[in-house]
């Protein structure tokens, strides 16, 4: 990796330990909209030299085994005595690899949670005066109140014309519903950053009855202007584990990302078999720190990959609300449902 490529990658994750994850306080850099981040050269832990690589290759970064704990992490919350309590904890951390540090399993943003529909955690479940108490945050004074409803398998962070509007108040489990409400003008920017969560973080897995388990994603959101998740959202990945080799990593031109090619099953990837918490690999995508903004220019992102409610979830969150709330939106994700666990998806829709 050059000089150049490593200071400018270290700079971008720089930027999200700093939490810059609330896209109001991203800067915008100095670069024309829908200008990429320089693309940098692959490397791995046992490959540190620079090399020749294939077209079509992945230009991230590789890192090896799992990182750190931190002590907090904004995205937990303390359930309530005597509520379902959650069986997987949410945390937090960061890896270090060849002077880049990653935060794990996402930047967090430090930004005010959503009220909930559905909420295990800290309510009895469907809490179905919330639409009642939403506080309008205001993105632009002259723009249209929406409401949103939002499910996340397992955590979603919203930002709409470049600036903040909620996080999922449950990082990990148990799953909830989201209900938002904000004001913002046309053409209107949405914009979702959604995290698969991990048990062990960097790796890319959870424990599932004490057994090493690829976990999946999944997102489905609409809202009361008639936009809902669907096929005209555009998605990328950030970060993908487990891996046994990067070499499944495709990357086209425009700098998406693929890892359809990967082994994505708890039985075909190799490393799950073999100290896992030491041996699999995870890749790390560079973002546009731009990434939400309404002036970048997403259109070349690859499309949002549908899928069928039935291959992300069964869990009352979401099949409590699946023919009401829900009901006009599409599961979205990257092409990979299993392997991508740091992804964000946008769309800009027109006055309707
Ligand atoms: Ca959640
Ligand atoms: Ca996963």
């Amino acid at each position: 990796m050059s000089a150049r490529a490593r200071t400018m990658l270290a700079a971008a994750w720089c930027c999200a330990l700093a939490r810059c994850a609330s896209p109001a306080s991203t800067p915008t850099p100095a670069r024309e909209a829908g200008a990429d981040v320089a693309p940098v050269d692959a490397i791995s832990p046992t490959d540190t030299a620079d090399a020749a690589r294939a077209p079509g290759a992945f230009t991230g970064f590789i890192t090896r085994g799992t990182g750190t704990v931190s002590a907090a992490c904004g995205a937990a919350a303390t359930c309530a005595p005597g509520a379902v309590a959650a069986d997987r904890a949410t945390t937090c951390g960061t890896l270090t690899e060849g002077g880049v540090t990653f935060p794990l399993p996402a930047p967090i943003a430090e930004g005010s949670p959503a009220d909930n529909v559905y909420d295990t955690c800290t309510a009895g479940g469907d809490v179905p005066e919330v639409a009642s108490r939403l506080v309008t945050r205001v993105i632009d004074a002259d723009g249209e109140v929406v409401t949103g409803y939002l499910f996340a398998d397992n955590y979603f962070e919203l930002s709409v014309n470049g600036r903040y509007v909620a996080r999922d108040s449950l990082g990990f489990t148990p799953f909830n519903t989201a209900a938002v409400r904000f004001q913002a003008r046309y053409p209107m920017t949405i914009a979702v950053r959604l995290v698969d969560w991990e048990g062990y973080l960097g790796v890319g897995l959870e424990s599932r009855g004490g057994a090493y388990h690829v976990g999946d994603g999944g997102f489905i959101a609409t809202f009361s202007n008639g936009v809902a998740t669907d096929a005209t959202w555009r998605c990328r990945p950030e970060y993908i584990a487990p891996l046994d080799d990067a070499g499944c990593l495709g990357e086209d031109a425009d700098g998406n990302v693929d890892s359809s090619r990967c082994p994505s099953t708890d039985a075909t990837i190799r490393c799950l078999t073999n100290s896992p918490e030491r041996n699999c690999l995870a890749a790390h995508a560079a973002l546009p720190v731009d990434w939400a903004a309404p002036a970048y220019d997403a259109s070349r992102w690859t499309a949002a990959s549908l899928f069928d409610a039935a291959r992300v979830t069964n869990d009352p969150a979401y099949t409590r609300y699946a023919a009401t709330l829900f009901a006009r939106g599409r599961f979205i994700w990257t092409r990979n449902l299993d392997l991508d666990n740091h992804i964000v998806c946008r769309v800009t829709v027109p006055r309707p």
